[in-house]
């Protein structure tokens, strides 16, 4: 019979020791809970990275206030189409139609995208070929929230930016107006984001625009009882009428998303929507279902409550697929892959 020597059997438990102690403190483990991303990944290589940014955005934000609210969305969409990888600011060329030209993002704002290019543009100059366009969108976008009136957040960083754009992936991953609450819970679950993470992001409506196709069927023929939608302020939904007229409604016509503080982002889009004046029918939908109402009151009392889960929220969006490693490149212009 084979005998097995003593110091090979504790060399052997001690090896199972260690693989246990690996497998419990392997800081790798922690770090893929935020997809791999870091806080310090450019301190080296890029000091000034959000300083350089920062300059960007404020200057663009003078120039056109509404960059604020179109960064935010075009972020919002990149997250949810094949994750925060910077795949939404690609253009389209001959045998590729990108994301930003589906349909959903025709109304995606030319100072967003406009934004983020000159970002990285600046970035180029000094510290090339380093700092991500994904990185890129989370920190203007977190500045430019933070400059129209909403909370600051330490932005993770380190994602790549992704090799695929394609337009037919957009509109499975991007909510619409006619969605149900639940419909909208499943596909925030699916991207990580809870219910309370979705009523917080939903506050992003705070600021910015709609085109009237978005809210024509609340205001106009709602359904054989109501000619407009019940849930809705009566008198809003005038005003409404006469900024989107049923009869030669010109196509580019928007309204503001916060009918009382439209361009400072606060929480009076939860006001708002405990009054009947929210604009599209998933955020009015929001007060009304019983799965989301309690969160919409939280936000409501307490300014502070909203800021703390937004960026909260933010950060968590920020994660969603992201690409780390060979996933992915560092893109040298931030509208075309390298090749
Ligand atoms: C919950 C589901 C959501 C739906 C159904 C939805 C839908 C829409 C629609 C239809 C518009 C108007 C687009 C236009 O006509 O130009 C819009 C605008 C906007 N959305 Fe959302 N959205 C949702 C969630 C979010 C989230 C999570 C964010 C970001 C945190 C966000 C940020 C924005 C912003 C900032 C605008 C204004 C854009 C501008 O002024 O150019 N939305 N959204
Ligand atoms: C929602 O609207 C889109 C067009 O904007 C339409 O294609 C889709 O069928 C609608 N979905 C539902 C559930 O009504
Ligand atoms: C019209 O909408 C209201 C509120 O959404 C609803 O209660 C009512 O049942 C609807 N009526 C018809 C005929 O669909
Ligand atoms: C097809 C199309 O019009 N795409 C547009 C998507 O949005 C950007 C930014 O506004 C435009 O530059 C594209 O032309």
């Amino acid at each position: 019979m084979l005998q097995v020597p003593l110091s090979v059997l504790s060399t052997i438990r001690f090896l199972l020791f260690f693989l246990v102690l690996v497998l419990v403190e392997d800081p790798c483990r922690g770090r893929a809970l935020n997809g791999g991303l870091s806080y310090d990944f450019y301190d080296r290589t890029c000091p000034n990275v959000e300083k350089i940014i920062h300059n960007v955005v404020s200057q663009k934000l003078l120039e056109a206030p509404v960059t604020a609210a179109g960064a935010l969305r075009i972020f919002f969409h990149d997250c949810f189409v094949e994750g925060c990888d910077a795949s939404v600011l690609i253009a389209s060329s001959e045998s590729n139609k990108a994301e930003r030209d589906a349909e959903i993002n025709l109304s995606l704002p030319g100072d967003g995208y406009d934004v983020f290019f000159r970002a990285k543009r600046a970035l180029e100059l000094q510290c090339p070929d380093i700092v991500s366009c994904a990185d890129v969108m989370a920190i203007a976008t977190r500045d430019l929230v933070n400059l129209v009136g909403g909370p600051r957040w330490e932005v993770q960083k380190g994602r790549k930016d992704g090799l695929i754009s394609r337009a037919s992936r957009v509109p499975a991953n991007i909510p619409l107006v006619n969605h149900t609450v639940s419909h909208l819970i499943s596909l925030f679950k699916s991207k990580g984001l809870s219910v309370l993470d979705m009523v917080a992001l939903s506050g992003g409506h705070t600021i910015g625009f709609s085109h009237c196709k978005e809210f024509m069927t609340r205001i106009y023929g709602y359904n054989k009882t109501f000619e407009i939608d019940p849930s809705m302020d009566q008198g809003y939904a005038h005003s409404l009428r006469d900024t989107c007229p049923k009869k030669h409604l010109d196509p580019t016509v928007v309204a503001v998303n916060d009918a009382t503080t439209p361009f400072i982002f606060d929480n009076a889009y939860y006001h708002n929507l405990k009054k009947g004046l929210g604009l599209l029918a998933t955020d009015q939908m929001l007060v009304l279902d019983p799965l989301t109402q309690g969160y919409v009151d939280m936000m409501a009392t307490d300014q502070q409550i909203f800021f703390d889960y937004f960026a909260a929220a933010m950060i968590k969006l920020g994660q969603v697929g992201v690409k780390i490693g060979s996933d992915g490149e560092i893109r040298q212009r931030c509208d075309f892959f390298n090749d």
